[in-house]
């Protein structure tokens, strides 16, 4: 079975999405996601210029040595875009290799460990109340864990408060919106938020928070003790990971666990993490780490210390790589949860899929391959939108993580 062609489809149904469209002499296709928030065009460029022109001709079987070509071959390796471009081709490989043996990719990795993923949804609110409401609402959807972000008094537009509600989106505007951030309001406001989530909806309920890189290693020490009586499922990203042992210090002083590895794109980015035993919660995921091949190796190896895998996915991820994450998410035998901010209603029209939610569980279906589809036709209704990320400085001015 032979590649005969390849293609890129960039659509905009609500946000930009990056989709490789790979076909074979047998009339099997499949398709991968590429998506790289506010960066789109730049793998775009990667997978047309320098990815497809090699992937003709070759055996669509053969997903182990094309990955291997593409990694290895670029000689220049790992980074968001290059891991992206290798995800999309090794997304679609492993989809038409589902397709033609008539099986869902969990099968491929060797079969369920359980029917389906645990979930957790985006509740946010401009204060304290709307945030505790929002919660509600997930409870009400059959949510069993939720992640909760509030406005801060005195910092606008604080990371994870959307405009919207279920749709939460920060990739909103042509040149990056300037945002403020104090780290000291946000450490005196964020225990009150968990103070009234306990006291309005009680110690079963699974709650997470996201720190968004921003905070000091001892700030975030601070942060993990003051939340300790709230028992978080995980409290992420407290602190930028380019330097793995600033985590050493966050966890000689909290019991709170940790996770991290949105940004992360290759096993290397983790290593150390990992086998320090300095997280709970590895949360790479397919479309920004190579895809199914490379995340069941990181999979296994944070397995031996009893790390636990909690996939991003945030809209940004395609609903591509949602049915790719919870075929791997039911086989994967350390797995910890799964993060799912819906799409849009347009976004999952252009995009079938055979995955749904049900009692807090996202089920990926039994069908062959990843099952999801694109429908071309109404994706070429939504042409690309330049859209880029927000900053964030402090309140002098200063460049900050956003
Ligand atoms: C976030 C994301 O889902 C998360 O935990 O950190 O919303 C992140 O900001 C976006 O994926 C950026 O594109
Ligand atoms: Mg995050």
């Amino acid at each position: 079975m032979r590649i005969r062609s390849a293609r890129v489809i960039v659509t905009c149904p609500g946000r930009n999405f990056v989709t490789l469209k790979i076909e074979t002499d047998q009339g099997i296709y499949g398709i991968g996601d590429a998506t790289l928030n506010g960066r789109e065009k730049a793998v775009v460029a990667y997978l047309e210029e320098h990815v497809i022109p090699v992937l003709i001709g070759r055996d669509a079987r053969a997903i182990e040595d094309i990955w291997q070509f593409l990694y290895r071959g670029a000689y220049w390796r790992r980074g968001p875009v290059t891991m992206r471009a290798i995800a999309a081709v090794d997304v679609a490989l492993w989809d038409i290799k589902g397709k033609a043996l008539g099986v869902p990719i969990s099968d491929l990795l060797g079969g369920k460990s359980r029917e389906a993923a645990m979930v957790y949804g985006h509740a946010n609110g401009a204060d304290i109340a709307q945030t505790v409401d929002a919660v509600a609402r997930y409870v009400d959807l059959g949510y069993k864990a939720v992640r909760a972000q509030t406005g801060v008094p005195g910092m606008a537009l604080a990371y994870g408060v959307g405009r919207g509600e279920l749709h939460y989106e920060p990739a909103d505007a042509t040149l990056p919106t300037e945002t403020t951030w104090s780290t000291h309001k946000y450490l005196n406001h964020v225990p009150k938020l968990f103070d009234a989530l306990r006291d309005a909806h009680g110690t079963d309920l699974h709650l997470l928070h996201d720190g968004h890189h921003r905070m000091t290693p001892i700030e975030a020490a601070q942060l993990g003790k003051a939340l300790e009586p709230h028992r978080l499922f995980w409290l992420e990203d407290p602190t930028p990971a380019e330097n793995q042992e600033a985590f050493r210090l966050i966890r000689q002083h909290t019991t709170t666990p940790l996770a991290v590895g949105e940004i992360f794109n290759t096993l290397w980015d983790a290593k150390d993490l990992i086998q320090n035993q300095l997280i709970d919660y590895l949360r790479m995921t397919i479309v920004g780490s190579g895809g199914i091949t490379h995340l069941r190796r990181v999979a296994d190896f944070a397995a031996l210390w009893q790390v636990r895998m909690g996939s991003h996915g945030a809209t940004d991820l395609s609903p591509v790589t949602m049915g790719a994450a919870l075929n791997f998410d039911v086989w994967v035998p350390n797995f910890g949860i799964q993060e799912y901010m819906r799409h849009t209603p347009e976004t999952d029209a252009v995009f079938p899929h055979h995955y749904w939610f049900a009692d807090g569980l996202l089920h990926p279906g039994d069908a062959p391959g990843h099952g999801v589809d694109i429908d071309e036709a109404l994706a070429a209704k939504y042409p690309y939108e330049p859209r880029q990320l927000p900053v964030a400085r402090l309140e002098d001015g200063t460049m900050w993580n956003w």
